[in-house]
């Protein structure tokens, strides 16, 4: 059965390898079977919700592109663009802002993380994130959503407003309800300095991930630093328990490595952690070092970059207005 998929990424800079096996490495996937329509966004908008240096945003759209193609992602086949290029996104948020409820956005615990202690001083679109995100993957049609674990309730949320709104306006399925594609294992990948957090760009330590764009020397030391627990390596997965840093890392190596849990323990049974730092380490560098490479080059190509831009925004484009337009009928404007 043919899937739509859709899915983005913000452009805020440091993308990670949480970002890489918990979304990106699955995108490529997708892409690559012949019977996905897929269409991969640059979520300018929503890195918008934070501030952000217009400079710098300008070259972490750019960078966000670079990193689909170095991972394998190819535009002849997927739809790749940033959402600002398509008004359809923006104009949906409203008119889906007035379906969802101040009580199902109270709920969001992204929200509430992200905005900290100092909620008043967060921005309006932060806190009504989730409905923009509803927009991007409702607007296309989408049936499948690849994401990574944290953005769950989000998805749950896009699943209330779509019924919400059929029910409304007594339209059937004209809203597509879809179903979030979130990896069975390792689908949140912890910081490298807490195996309790979510390995994120935002956090003020560089240590605390590897970033896709990381040199070698920088991937060596990282993962030389990063928390263990004094005790030796597990022998079965039971062992794991309380242990977030050591199932985390063994996490980490299993995704790369596309081995279970299980195999990565008995690989390691016995042995020290050092040892089993070293062999991540190499993985880690045989497998994201070219990734670097490759974005940097094609960074080099701005106007090849732009173009896939364009391209895509126009094909982007021409489903979101369509959409759009039936929105428009179907609440009366
Ligand atoms: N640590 C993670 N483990 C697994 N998946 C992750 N994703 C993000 N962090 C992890 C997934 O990556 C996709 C793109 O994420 P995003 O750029 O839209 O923003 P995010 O989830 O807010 O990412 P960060 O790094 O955590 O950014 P900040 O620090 O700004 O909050 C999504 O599918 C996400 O699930």
């Amino acid at each position: 059965m043919e899937k739509k998929i859709f899915s983005g990424v913000q452009p805020t800079g440091n993308l990670h390898l949480g970002n890489y096996l918990g979304a990106i490495k699955n995108f490529v996937q997708l892409n690559n079977s012949k019977e996905n329509k897929c269409v991969f966004c640059v979520v300018d908008l929503h890195a918008i919700t934070v501030n952000q240096d217009p400079k710098e945003l300008r070259n972490n759209i750019r960078e966000t592109v670079a990193t689909f193609l170095a991972s394998g992602i190819d535009p002849n086949k997927s739809i790749i663009f940033n959402q600002s290029q398509v008004s359809a996104h923006s104009e949906a948020a409203w008119i889906l802002g007035c379906t969802a409820r101040m009580g199902w956005l109270n709920r969001m615990t992204q929200f509430k993380e992200k905005a900290g202690k100092d909620k008043e001083k967060a921005s309006i679109g932060l806190y009504s994130y989730p409905v923009l995100m509803a927009a991007d993957i409702l607007l296309y049609d989408a049936t499948h959503v690849p994401v990574g674990d944290d953005q769950k309730q989000h998805l749950e949320l896009c699943r209330d407003i779509a019924q919400k709104f059929n029910n409304d306006f007594k339209v059937e399925n004209f809203l597509i309800a879809p179903e979030p594609l979130i990896q069975k294992e390792f689908s949140r990948i912890m910081s490298l300095k807490d195996g309790s957090k979510k390995m994120s760009k935002s956090e003020i330590s560089d240590q605390s991930r590897i970033n896709l764009r990381d040199e070698k020397d920088q991937i060596v030391n990282k993962i030389k630093k990063a928390k263990t627990d004094p005790l030796p390596m597990p022998s079965e997965i039971k062992d794991l328990d309380n242990r977030p840093e050591a199932r985390n890392l063994l996490g980490i190596y299993s995704s790369l490595t596309e081995a279970s849990l299980e195999k990565s323990i008995n690989e390691f049974s016995g042995k020290n952690f050092s040892d089993f730092k070293n062999t991540l380490t190499q993985v880690l560098v045989d497998k994201i070092s070219p990734l670097a490479v490759e974005i940097k080059k094609l960074l080099n190509d701005k106007n090849y970059i732009d173009k896939i831009l364009s391209d895509g925004a126009q094909k982007a484009d021409e489903i979101a207005s369509k959409k759009i337009k039936k929105i428009h009928e179907i609440i009366g404007f």
